[in-house]
């Protein structure tokens, strides 16, 4: 339904002004669109819309006051007779020999000045330029002021120069009068290559069969019934179609009104230049579909890469040496003493990964050494991929081509940087351990206590003994009871520690898994911004782009 609203909306823009200030907005947007595509579309897509975009800019901004028309058509249709017969005047020669005109010829109703900068931009030799100046015929040219008529070569042409020569042509002039005669205008050649794709341009096409003398007068209908018919399978419905005979100044009148209320509205250069944008509209539209999908770090895919790259980053093993560390650095301080000397000969779990363990040592230059974080394994490796893929699918599941494959290798582009990136995010973890907590200083002032009074004991004990071998008169130990102090404070002394050390040790093992489960939590989420950083931002800013492409291109199309 809206197509068809659509179709006729723009049947109906002949009869519609064209707005200047409208047109320059819709060609900034295609202008938007291609800035927001560079480097994401081919550039062999991009070409046709950058050729409209530029060569409106610099039509808009040559004159406002010409209306540029071409006579174009087959060899012989009689494109030069129709040139010099509108000019009044022998310019451009019109031969036996075909083709005849070889390049193109212009005539300006008006002052030559003013239309000088345009025919350069056309380019059209200064020896072809010719002007019609009103003041010689009195009135009767000046309702053609601000014409500017161009003789084209044959588009059949021997010479592919010819061809050449027409097609940029074409790409310039503001309207088209497409000459044909009675005996070559079904020929295939100007509706498949030419009129057919000029459907976009329908309302600055004019149609003539020119020659119409040559033929009977009771063929003519017959002949114009079966070239509208056509005309309207090209796309050409309602174009004006106007039999012509060049060898008759009387033959010209109809054209000729054409052409003065062409040149009197002022619009065929903006509406030749709206139906370009058009055309561009419609060649991109199909690099642009849905809205992109709104995703966020927050996304199932995400948390899928998060955890892929928890895994290559080696998080579960530094988790696990967090628990140990945490173990073996609690057993080193509220240990008991006679053994803590012991315990921390053998090597720190975290040190052993190359890992301060703590934010206070993780200062920039002890990240220039890389951890000991074992690298990842093979299916690490695979699931970091699949990840990452996974992401990119997800992000760019809708979207036409080439989207998706840009997403993907903006998704991977950074694939390389992530070992290393990942081994620095992991070494810059406060993994909470730096700073001892006060019980366990606390319990191992505890530990000291109770070992120096096991320690007093023992020497009050061997003291007496030492007294008693030399035959010295001994002390008299006080008692606790019936136990001497010494073996109290011995006993005593040792068996607290013991038990200080059987209760600590739950308690050790708790805290450890605690502090296990804090440090994987800061791991998750430094790799998660590494992740943001190297895979889910340059996924982001392709989206941002198709975003950015997609609105341009709706503010680009027709109205
Ligand atoms: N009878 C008749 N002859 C015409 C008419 N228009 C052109 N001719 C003749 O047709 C021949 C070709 O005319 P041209 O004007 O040279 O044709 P052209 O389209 O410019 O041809 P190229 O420059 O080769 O592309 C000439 O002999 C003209 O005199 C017409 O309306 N009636
Ligand atoms: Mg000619």
């Amino acid at each position: 339904m809206s197509n068809i609203v659509g179709r006729m909306r723009e049947a109906f823009r002949g009869e519609q002004r064209v707005d200047p200030e409208a047109l320059i907005a819709r060609l900034q947007a295609v202008q938007r669109f291609l800035a927001a595509v560079d480097g994401q579309v081919p550039d062999a897509q991009l070409v046709t819309a950058h050729t409209v975009v530029e060569r409106a800019g610099t039509r808009l901004a040559l004159s406002g006051q010409h209306t540029v028309v071409a006579l174009a058509g087959a060899t012989g249709s009689g494109k030069s007779s129709l040139f010099n017969a509108l000019a009044r005047l022998d310019l451009s020669p019109v031969g036996v020999r075909r083709p005849t005109t070889g390049s193109a010829y212009a005539c300006v109703w008006g002052p030559l000045d003013g239309a000088s900068r345009l025919l350069d931009w056309i380019g059209v030799l200064p020896r072809h330029r010719f002007v019609r100046e009103s003041a010689l015929d009195g009135d009767d040219e000046s309702a053609l002021h601000g014409l500017v008529l161009l003789d084209l070569p044959d588009f059949d042409s021997v010479q592919h120069s010819h061809r050449l020569e027409v097609d940029r042509l074409l790409g310039l002039v503001d309207l088209v009068v497409w000459v044909v005669d009675p005996q070559k205008y079904a020929d295939r050649v100007i509706h498949t290559s030419y009129l057919r794709e000029f459907h976009r341009h329908r309302d600055v096409t004019v149609v003539v069969l020119n020659q119409a003398d040559r033929l009977p007068p009771a063929e003519l209908p017959k002949v114009l019934d079966d070239l509208r018919r056509l005309l309207d399978a090209d796309g050409l419905a309602g174009v004006p179609l106007l039999p012509t005979v060049a060898v008759d100044p009387a033959g010209l009148d109809g054209l000729r009104a054409e052409l003065e209320r062409t040149v009197a509205e002022r619009q065929a250069a903006l509406r030749r230049l709206a139906g370009d944008v058009d055309a561009v509209v419609a060649g991109l539209a199909p690099l642009v579909g849905p809205e992109p999908a709104r995703t966020g770090p927050d996304d199932a895919s995400a948390r899928e890469l998060t955890t892929a790259l928890a895994g290559a980053a080696g998080v579960p093993t530094v988790a696990e040496a967090v628990e140990a560390a945490y173990r073996h650095r609690a057993g080193g301080t509220t240990g008991w003493p006679l053994v803590r000397g012991w315990r921390r000969l053998r090597p720190d779990p975290l040190r052993r990964l190359h890992l301060p363990g703590g934010g206070a040592d993780a200062s920039a230059e002890s990240l220039v050494a890389a951890t000991s974080v074992p690298d990842p394994t093979a299916a690490q490796r695979s699931a970091l991929n699949l990840a990452v893929r996974a992401v990119a699918e997800r992000s760019a599941a809708d979207l036409p081509a080439p989207w998706p494959a840009a997403v993907t290798a903006a998704a991977r582009s950074r694939l390389a940087d992530l070992p290393d990136a990942l081994d620095h995010a992991v070494a810059a973890t406060d993994l909470g351990l730096a700073r001892r907590p006060a019980w366990w200083r606390m319990v191992g002032v505890l530990q000291w206590l109770v070992t120096l009074a096991a320690a007093a004991g023992l020497g009050w004990l061997v003291l007496g003994y030492v007294l008693r071998a030399l035959g010295l008169p001994a002390l008299e130990n006080p008692r606790l009871g019936e136990v001497p102090w010494p073996t109290v404070l011995l006993l005593g002394g040792l068996l607290a520690g013991l038990l200080v050390s059987a209760l600590t040790r739950p308690v050790i093992r708790w805290a450890a898994r605690r502090a296990r489960q804090r440090a994987e939590r800061r791991l998750l989420t430094s790799v998660g911004s590494v992740g943001e950083k190297y895979v889910l931002n340059p996924v982001w800013a392709v989206l941002a782009h198709y975003g950015e492409a997609r609105e341009a291109l709706r503010e680009a199309a027709p109205r």
